[in-house]
């Protein structure tokens, strides 16, 4: 199992397991990560590849609303989302549609969010995935609540949180860290520090040296793992959960990796982000190392690819057909989750909103 101390953030070392090529450094492989689950993770990125192409399509079209795409940034969620037990809590962002792939719940849920259709919010409890929230910084507070909840518990599960590197330069995100070392909550915070927050870069963000360091500032480890490596995600949120889980805290894991589209489908990049800078990435992306990996060991091939390819081709168009084929929430839906008894502001503003949608 993987030990932290080996990757002391302030001495900037990162857990790197395959590197650009595919190349493995079997010593570092988690036995858990067998060459199927691989092969199964590959398949999500995949898929959540293909989803977010989709989307972008239908956004153009008006058929879909703005959303954030999770291109080059596939291995951070799914790796370590697949890392996660059944039971375990995972508190997504905006940027992490593969939560709802990792948790095998329909993918049309995504399409539906973003159709701006809040029934998509209503996930099943039994899922223990919470829905998107966009407010930057909110999830780790989430996450640290479930985490200190099991732990007061004496459960085994854990929670983990979603959030950008942006995120960690909101109060909220450091209050989560510090109530999570001080109670020791079963909480992993995963940091997808993809170099920008919108149009702000890495390092005008913060003068810290990585962002796993701020783990060690509250008193637990924090790791900075090669985020395009799923590997390197896997066997750090594995090891992380473990220690969660049996009762030993929180753990800060920074995924290295770089956000190769636009910040949402609103965004230009080209307006402040060199293409040069771009460019070297493409070459360290999650899915080709994958797929250089899996093909060096035999187990992968061109006719393989074609097959897939069709394979979630077909599952998106599925998806989005079931998407918008389902009817809008009610006014009533958006108004009734959020106070037992609404009050009389939100109250007047229902009453005025059904004079329009009176069948609703
Ligand atoms: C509290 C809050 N402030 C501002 C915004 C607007 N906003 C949306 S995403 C974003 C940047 C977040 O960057 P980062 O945390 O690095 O995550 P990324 O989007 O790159 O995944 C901002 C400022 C927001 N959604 N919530």
């Amino acid at each position: 199992m993987l030990n932290f101390k080996d990757y002391n953030p302030l001495e900037g070392k990162q857990l790197q397991i395959m590197d650009e090529k595919g190349n493995l450094n079997e010593s570092l492989r988690p036995a858990e990560l067998t060459d199927e689950l691989l092969i199964d993770i590959y398949k999500k990125m995949t898929l959540l590849r293909e989803m977010d192409k989709k989307a972008a399509s239908l956004q153009r079209q008006g058929r879909m609303g703005v959303f954030a795409s999770s291109y080059g940034q596939e291995a951070s969620v799914i790796a370590s989302s697949m890392a996660m037990g059944k039971e375990d809590w995972i508190v997504p962002a905006y940027r992490q549609q593969g939560a709802i792939i990792a948790k095998n719940l329909p993918i049309s849920n995504f399409f539906l969010y973003y159709k701006g259709n809040e029934v998509a919010s209503r996930l099943p409890r039994e899922s223990h995935l919470f829905p998107v929230a966009i407010p930057v910084g909110s999830q780790p507070l989430h996450a640290a609540g479930l985490g200190m909840a099991a732990r007061l518990k004496g459960d085994q599960t854990c929670a983990i949180a979603y959030f950008g590197e942006g995120a960690t330069s909101e109060g909220e995100t450091l209050e989560a860290f510090n109530f999570a070392g001080v109670y020791k909550a079963n909480t992993i915070f995963f940091c997808e520090n993809n170099q920008w927050a919108i149009s702000t870069p890495r390092l005008r963000q913060t003068a810290a040296k990585t962002i796993a360091q701020k783990g060690v500032a509250f008193g637990f480890d924090g790791i900075q793992v090669d985020g395009n490596d799923p590997f390197a995600v896997f066997a750090a949120t594995l090891a992380a959960r473990k220690r969660a889980a049996e009762g030993e805290g929180p753990t800060l894991i920074e995924s290295f990796t770089y956000r190769l589209g636009d910040h949402t489908s609103a965004d230009s990049a080209k307006k402040y982000r060199d293409p040069a800078e771009v460019e070297p990435w493409h070459d360290k992306e999650p899915l080709l190392r994958t797929r250089l990996y899996l093909t060096q060991k035999g187990l992968w091939d061109d006719q393989k690819e074609e097959d897939l390819a069709n394979e979630v081709y077909n599952q998106v168009g599925i998806a989005v057909a079931e998407a918008e084929k389902t009817p809008n929430q009610t006014i009533d839906d958006i108004f009734d989750y959020t106070f037992a008894e609404l009050t009389p502001t939100l109250q007047e503003q229902k009453s005025y909103l059904k004079q329009f949608y009176p069948e609703t």
